[in-house]
């Protein structure tokens, strides 16, 4: 059984991100048809040989997300996908949730689902070669959202999908992403991913998951793409940091940000941004549409264009590579630290890296809804005592 510590410090090696070209068929299907590219299985398998055959991709990428579709398909050469990206050099991972589905008696909201007989599958695809894993929870912001019970609905999953992968020696990236859909402020948008991690931990806590042997993927904290709202990347890299500081504890093997919709070279600049400031675990990027959009774009479904697709990966890969080793501040050394504390830094204390050190709970600050109302206020409320917490062992 591969060692789970290993597989993280690959992923998270310097420089290196992950390639998340793990599109479901559906969705796959409808981003090639909106290229002009006729949305078969061929041309979904042609479009991710593209993809992995990129020269020298093994430089800024150090695993690529598949789906259970590309994982059982050949390259031109014969090899299986996760074969011919072991022999580049790059770790095979593949998406392993079945999607996101309505969540019952929750309108408006889903849960992800795929935890039925995951425990065969992910013994079939670590024979397959699988080093990592991942599932994805769709966490949205709208009038009332996300409720209490989507939160912890989604929680669960990731931490019981989590548990699976770890027991199977598979490293799993557990992505609660926060849709840039709709027009929420930053605020809102940062008060959501703090509640979705808080919710995401206290169930990785509480079913036992080995914080370094996994990844969490999340989303920046940015306003949401109908809102008027701008925001500097540096703006979004304070925000960002300040939303994990709060709940992420230091021994999480890494953060791997996801670009979620946001136009490429935006999501390279808070990438950057964001990996200028001081964190005490790894971080990098697991972007989809901001490192294939221009490649698909340039491609084009034709085979004397594969090189121009190609092209435009490297270049999007060189950027976010770039991105992780440019200015980047050193990260604080987190050896040392006595057993039981953690760090937790203020908005204001970011550019400062004035660290403080605060008591773990037991649990993770949070109450769960009393039942009524929709439990929206019950994690206002807690990311309220969190932040009075903060300031009474601060001092
Ligand atoms: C590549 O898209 C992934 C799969 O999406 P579907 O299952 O809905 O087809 C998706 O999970 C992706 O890994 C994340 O959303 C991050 O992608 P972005 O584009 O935000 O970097």
């Amino acid at each position: 059984m591969m060692d789970l510590n290993r597989s993280v410090a690959e992923m998270m090696a310097r420089g290196k991100g992950i390639l998340a070209a793990d599109e479901s068929v559906a969705t796959m299907s409808s981003r090639l048809a909106n290229a002009g590219v006729a949305p078969t299985e061929d041309n979904r398998r042609a479009y991710r040989e593209l993809l992995v055959t990129t020269p020298e991709l093994s430089a800024g990428v150090s695993g690529v997300i598949l789906c259970d579709e590309t994982f059982r398909q050949r390259v031109s050469g014969g090899a299986t996908f996760p074969r011919a990206l072991a022999e580049a050099g790059i770790l095979p991972g593949i998406k392993v949730d079945a999607g996101a589905k309505p969540l019952a008696g929750r309108p408006g909201e889903t849960v992800t689902e795929g935890l039925d007989g995951l425990r065969g599958r992910l013994a079939e695809y670590a024979g397959l070669g699988a080093r990592f894993a991942k599932w994805r929870a769709v966490i949205v912001i709208a009038d009332g959202l996300p409720s209490w019970q989507a939160l912890r609905a989604n929680a669960h999953a990731l931490a019981r999908y989590a548990g699976l992968c770890q027991e199977a020696g598979i490293v799993p990236i557990v992505e609660p992403e926060v849709l840039m859909d709709g027009a929420h402020s930053m605020e809102q948008c940062a008060s959501t991913t703090v509640a979705a991690l808080m919710a995401t931990f206290a169930e990785l806590q509480e079913f036992g998951a080995r914080l370094d042997g996994m990844v969490l993927k999340p989303n920046m904290v940015v306003p949401g793409k109908d809102s008027a709202e701008l925001s500097t990347p540096d703006e979004v890299a304070r925000a960002t940091l300040k939303a994990l500081y709060t709940i992420l504890p230091e021994q999480t093997g890494g953060v791997a940000f996801l670009s979620g919709g946001q136009p490429p070279g935006r999501a390279v600049a808070n990438l950057a941004a964001i990996r200028a400031l001081p964190a005490p675990w790894p971080v990098t990027f697991s972007f989809g549409r901001a490192l294939v959009d221009p490649a698909l774009a340039a491609w084009r479904g034709e085979p004397d264009r594969i090189w121009a697709g190609q092209r435009a990966l490297s270049q999007q890969v060189a950027a976010c590579s770039a991105a992780l080793t440019g200015s980047c501040a050193p990260a604080p050394d987190p050896v040392g630290l006595p057993s039981g504390l953690r760090r937790v830094v203020d908005a204001a204390d970011v550019p400062a890296v004035k660290l403080r050190l605060v008591p773990v709970r037991e649990k993770l600050p949070f109450r769960k809804g009393s039942g009524a109302g929709n439990g929206v206020r019950a994690w206002r409320h807690t990311h309220a005592e969190a932040a009075r917490q903060r300031r009474d062992y601060g001092r």
